[in-house]
Formats: C-alpha cells, sequence, structure tokens
C-alpha cells in the first residue's frame, strides 16, 4: 500500500468508526476471509465493524471465526439498509466495480460514507477515497495483511485473525500453487501459523466436506470426460438428470473441470452443466500457459473472467452447445497446440 493511501487511511481511522466491511456476491474463502480478518483487526482497533454479504456462502465455510455474526444482505434487506445509511466508512474486499454485489449495489450508490478498496482483481473501478488494488497479489486476504504492516499494527494478528486470513490466501492460491503465489506469501502464510492459524485443520475444514452425493456425482463427470488429443482439450458434461439423481445442490461441481485440465498433454479444459430451471447451459473453462479462456468466453459465449479461468452460458440445449464447441476449435488449433 502506497505512502499516500496510507496516509488517508491512518486519517480515516484516527477516531472511532462504525465500518461495514463487504465482500463480493457468492462470496469464497478469500472474501470470507478477508472481511473477516479485518473486521477483527478494525474492533481491535476500537472501530465498529459489520461484515456484511450480498448473500449466503457455502457450508463449508461456515466454520470460520466471526461467521456467525456475517449479515446477508438477501436475508435481512431492512437491516443491512438501515446499517449503511449510518455507517461512517465502507471497505470493500475481494471486488474491483459495484456491479459484483448483485442487489446490493443500489444501496451501496446511495450510500454516503466513505469507501475504501483492498482488491487484487484488474481494472478497478474508482469509487473508493482510498484505494489498495494490486493484481499481483495472491489473494484479498494477502493484502489485508499487508494492510495492517502498512498501519504498523502487524502486533494485533489473533488467532481468529491469522485463520481467516490464512484460509482465503490457501483457497485463492490452490493451497499454494498458482502462479501468484509467491515468496512473500509463504512469508506471511510463516507468520499466520505462528500466529496461531491451524493449517492441517484448516484444510480438513474446507476441502475434506464432501458429501457422498458429490463424490458420486464427480464419478459420473469424469465417466462423461471427452479428450480430443488434437486440440489438447477435454470436456465433461452433466445433464440436468445426473444432478438431479445426486441430489445436486449449488457448489456441487466446483473444480470438477479441473480435473479435465489435469489429464496429461491437456491445455483446454470446459465443463458444460445443464441447467433446465434457467434453460441454459453453464460452462467453467480453464487452460494452461497462455491460451486465453477468458477470451474464448468472450468472443462465443457471453462471459469473461481471467486468463486460465472463465465462465459463460449458452441458451441452446446441451447436446447443440456442446457440437457448437466442437466446431469452434480447429479456428483455435494452432493456438492450442503453441501452449508450452
Ligand atoms: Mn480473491
Amino acid at each position: 500500500m502506497d505512502k499516500k493511501t496510507t496516509q488517508t487511511v491512518k486519517e480515516l481511522l484516527s477516531k472511532p468508526q462504525k465500518i461495514v466491511v463487504i465482500g463480493h456476491k457468492n462470496p469464497d474463502g478469500d472474501a470470507i476471509g478477508s472481511c473477516l480478518g479485518l473486521s477483527f483487526f478494525l474492533k481491535s482497533l476500537g472501530h465498529s465493524p459489520t461484515v456484511l454479504m450480498p448473500n449466503d456462502f457455502p457450508d463449508f465455510l461456515k466454520w470460520m471465526p466471526g461467521v456467525d455474526d456475517i449479515l446477508i444482505y438477501e436475508k435481512e434487506k431492512q437491516k443491512s439498509t438501515e446499517l449503511l445509511e449510518k455507517t461512517d466508512l465502507i471497505f470493500t474486499l475481494d471486488f474491483n466495480s459495484l456491479d459484483r454485489v448483485g442487489d446490493l449495489q443500489e444501496p451501496l450508490e446511495k450510500s454516503e460514507a466513505i469507501f475504501m478498496m483492498i482488491d487484487h482483481h484488474q481494472q478497478p473501478s474508482d469509487y473508493a477515497v482510498a484505494t489498495f488494488s494490486d493484481v499481483g497479489m495472491s489473494s484479498t486476504c494477502e493484502m489485508v495483511f499487508h494492510f495492517m504492516d502498512a498501519l504498523d499494527e502487524k502486533e494485533r494478528l489473533t488467532q481468529e485473525i491469522a485463520t481467516n486470513l490464512y484460509t482465503g490466501i490457501m483457497t485463492d492460491t490452490g493451497s499454494f500453487r498458482f502462479s501468484s503465489t509467491t515468496p512473500t506469501t509463504h512469508r506471511i502464510i510463516a507468520q499466520l501459523i505462528e500466529a496461531g492459524a491451524d493449517g492441517a485443520l484448516i484444510y480438513q475444514n474446507i476441502y475434506d466436506t464432501n458429501s457422498p452425493e458429490r463424490m458420486k456425482l464427480l464419478g459420473v463427470a469424469l465417466n462423461n470426460l471427452i479428450i480430443l488429443p488434437e486440440f489438447k482439450t477435454a470436456y465433461i458434461t452433466l445433464t440436468q438428470k445426473e444432478l438431479d439423481d445426486h441430489d445436486f445442490k449449488k457448489g456441487d461441481t466446483e473444480g470438477f473441470v479441473n480435473y479435465a485440465l489435469s489429464v496429461d498433454n491437456v491445455v483446454f479444459a470446459a465443463i458444460f452443466i445443464e441447467n433446465k430451471q434457467e434453460n441454459i447451459v453453464k460452462m467453467s473453462l480453464r487452460s494452461k500457459g497462455d491460451f486465453s479462456v477468458n477470451d474464448f468466453a468472450r468472443n462465443h459465449y457471453n462471459g469473461g473472467g481471467h486468463i486460465n479461468a472463465a465462465g459463460g452460458k449458452s441458451s441452446q440445449s446441451l447436446n447443440k452447445t456442446v457440437n457448437e464447441f466442437i466446431s469452434i476449435l480447429p479456428r483455435y488449433k494452432q493456438e492450442l497446440n503453441d501452449v508450452f
């Protein structure tokens, strides 16, 4: 965090403030961890923070320290709106633009509070009085650590803060394996462990929580895996019936696409999931190296994301969507074969 932003933050926090800390819609480990970690820190400085999320989040995050005090906008609109009306400061964490908070966007835009952003996504909007944005960071949780450090308050690190920040860094780095994981990330992790974060327990709480139905659905997905060696591409399909047969819950297919990408010599992977309720096919796309699934999703599927991870959707049937996908691949043959 640069000197000017640090100075602005120090001034804003120089007297006790009412603060709302907000994460993005469909909050993940980094959004929840950074908001809770920051909130504990702000409380220790004498402020009155509340963590507010646009909507609910998966059960595997519901053990995190402080999680019971999170206010969920979708469930408590009135209370959330009143809170936003009387707050002094709003911290927005792990997102780059106010359209990432769903229905919470309107009350946020109406708010007269002072905004501060901490985030690691590209192209931050400029709504905040103080913006700490760095796309080189592994996670917003790592940035909350830097934020505490910049304010010379690192000694306020508690086990609660450390556990929250560790969780977000672990989940956003794919357990410390993505290229965004730097020596600094590991140095911070070391300090979080020293402050009481239990890495083995955190991993268990997050990843060893599969329902038997989800594991069987993964079996179906892997059985449906198709490899197209010519295009170094692999894809998975799941029909609505297959989901229904396995008591599908939101989030159950999270990460399935990565199995397709883990096949030797595959650099581009997709999963196509039929959604009869919305009458669409949802897809997740993953890639290795410099093949941009962000561009692919933007060009063909009304979506987008990051260079190696993106999403999109199609209003055609599952079969048509897959056939179309296969028909597009020859255009990318050279590019796909040039990866590595
Ligand atoms: Mn993040």
